[in-house]
């Protein structure tokens, strides 16, 4: 079992990169626009920002590091969804509101481990 299951951590958190697509909006599907995303998950919602790697040094002001959008966990669900792209390791988000985003890694044990700790996240809301 990981770290994040030991009932001992109240706020979970977790930050890295993954590509990044909102497929619908309030149930309305939206068109694809793959992107990178600097992915963080704190307490309830799971935090977008904008590609670290595309932005130019000038631009870490503390201005400049708000997020692009967020995500409340609470009711939401998640699933594998590799029949929604022709990428590998690839799960929808759902959120209460419908919106639907399709979170994507290269690398198989990366996505596992932000599958998982996201899952804990709605388990724990789940409960509450
Ligand atoms: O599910 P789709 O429509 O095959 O998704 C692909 C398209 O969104 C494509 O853009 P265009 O709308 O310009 O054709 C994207 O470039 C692809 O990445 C999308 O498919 P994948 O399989 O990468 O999720």
């Amino acid at each position: 079992s990981s770290p994040e299951s030991d009932g001992c951590t109240p706020e979970l958190e977790k930050a890295g990169l993954l590509n990044k697509t909102k497929i619908a909006e309030g149930g309305r599907k939206l068109r694809k626009n793959w992107s990178p995303s600097w992915v963080v998950l704190v307490g309830n919602s799971l935090v977008f920002f904008k590609d670290p790697k595309s932005q130019t040094p000038s631009s870490w002001k503390p201005g400049n590091s708000r997020p692009e959008s967020s995500v409340d966990l609470r009711g939401a669900k998640l699933h594998w969804a590799n029949e929604l792209s022709s990428k590998k390791n690839v799960f929808k988000l759902r959120t209460v509101t419908g919106n639907e985003f399709l979170l994507q890694s290269e690398t198989d044990s990366l996505i596992r481990e932000w599958y998982s700790t996201i899952q804990n996240v709605i388990d724990r809301l789940d409960r509450e």
